[in-house]
Formats: structure tokens, sequence, C-alpha cells
């Protein structure tokens, strides 16, 4: 049996809605937050090594690392529903999404995140990273402009991938949607999927997704 360990307002939302889009049958455990410093509680770090969501166990395995996970999923039990083949016209710029969600954008997201507690005397790191940043939102607006999808035409795991960045991520950051009417319609298409709604549902109850 499949188990998803979801982290309350963490990336494992993405795990959750990929096996409701895939309608699977999973067993799912949810973990508050700890109070004093918002990091995983001590039952979720003891499930892998790096103490960090999402994880999943499947028999005896036990994953880490969202994209592996998604892959992992998609590939064993959703017969690669999201991934896209080589010959397919999307196949580059699925790979490309797919890859460019955890390589770059949430890891400059991140780092933003931490120098603006660090408070730094050199003001470089910050530059340095806040230029990444605005270049990514910056493709991430053109690319919802001629795209229905971040993998193209159809949902894929670049999607399950991104969409997690630019929604429950923003909650921590000052990024607004209010010059970025792509990405503002292409969060509305997401939030009216019935898979999105019921993950988001499940994982965290009461709280309104943030799709605007
Ligand atoms: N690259 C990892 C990042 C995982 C990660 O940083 N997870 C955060 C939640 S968004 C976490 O577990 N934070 C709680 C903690 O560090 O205790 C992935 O995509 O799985």
């Amino acid at each position: 049996m499949l188990t998803v360990h979801h982290l309350g307002i963490s990336q494992s939302e993405r795990i959750v809605w990929l096996c409701e889009e895939l309608g699977l049958d999973y067993e799912y455990k949810r973990y508050s937050r700890r109070e004093d410093n918002r990091l995983a509680p001590d039952e979720y770090k003891a499930l892998h090594p790096m103490g960090i969501a999402p994880v999943i166990q499947d028999g005896d395995l036990v994953l880490g690392e969202s994209g592996a996970i998604c892959e992992y999923i998609d590939r064993k039990y959703g017969a690669a529903k999201h991934c896209l083949d080589v010959s397919h016209p999307d196949f580059a710029d699925h790979l490309f999404w797919f890859h460019f969600t955890n390589g770059t954008f949430m890891t400059n997201g991140m780092m933003q995140l931490m120098l603006s507690m660090a408070e730094p005397k050199n003001p470089m790191p910050a530059e340095f990273v806040a230029d990444r940043t605005a270049k990514a939102w910056t493709m991430v607006e053109q690319r919802l402009g001629e795209a229905e999808f971040f993998g193209g035409s159809q949902l894929t795991l670049a999607d399950i991938m991104m969409v997690y960045c630019i929604t429950t991520a923003r909650m921590f950051r000052d990024t607004t949607l209010d010059e970025m009417p792509n990405t503002a319609a292409y969060l509305q298409r997401i939030g009216q999927r019935d898979a999105y709604k019921r993950a988001w549902e499940k994982c965290e109850p009461g709280i309104p997704p943030h799709l605007t």
C-alpha cells in the first residue's frame, strides 16, 4: 500500500494532488508543523534521513524528494500519464519546467527568504538571488501566455511541481500576481480541477488555497 506523509503547508501537497489526479487508492497521513519553529515534528523527521517533506512509503521503500516521488508514482501507478515521451512535441518543455521547479525556482525563492531573515552585511548575495528570482517569475508569466500548462497542452508533472511554488510558497513572500495575468488565469484553471480541490481539502482543511 502506498502511504503519503503530508506535512502541513508544505511541498508534500504536490504528492497528494498527483495521487488525486490519478485516482489512486493510497493511505494518507497528515502531520502538523511544530508550534515553536514551524519545522516538521520529530515523528515526521524519523521517516527519512533528510527529515523533510514529502516522504512516501511503498512496501519496504521509503522515498523522499518531490520530483523523484512524482516520477515514481506516475510511472509505477499512473502509466506515466503525466510524463511525456521523447516523441511528444512538448517533451523538452515538460522536462525543462519539471526540473526548473526545484533546480532553480524553489532554490532561489528559499535563498531569498533566508537572506531576508539574515540581514547580511554584504548586499551582493541578496542582489544575486533577487535577479534570478525576478527572471524566473518573468519566464513563468511568459510561459503561461504561450501554453495552457507548463508542460504544454496537457497537465504534466511540470505543473504538479510548479503549482506549489506559485501558490502555497507565496504565502511566505510578498510576490503578488497583479502584474501577471497569465499566471493568475492559469491558477484559476488549476483551482477548478476536482483533483486539486480534493487534494487541497485533504491537505489544508479550512484554509483557502493561495490561487490569487
Ligand atoms: N527539495 C525537497 C525540499 C523539501 C523541503 O524543503 N521540505 C520542507 C517543506 S516545504 C520541509 O520539510 N520543512 C520542514 C523541516 O525542514 O523540518 C523536495 O522537493 O522534496
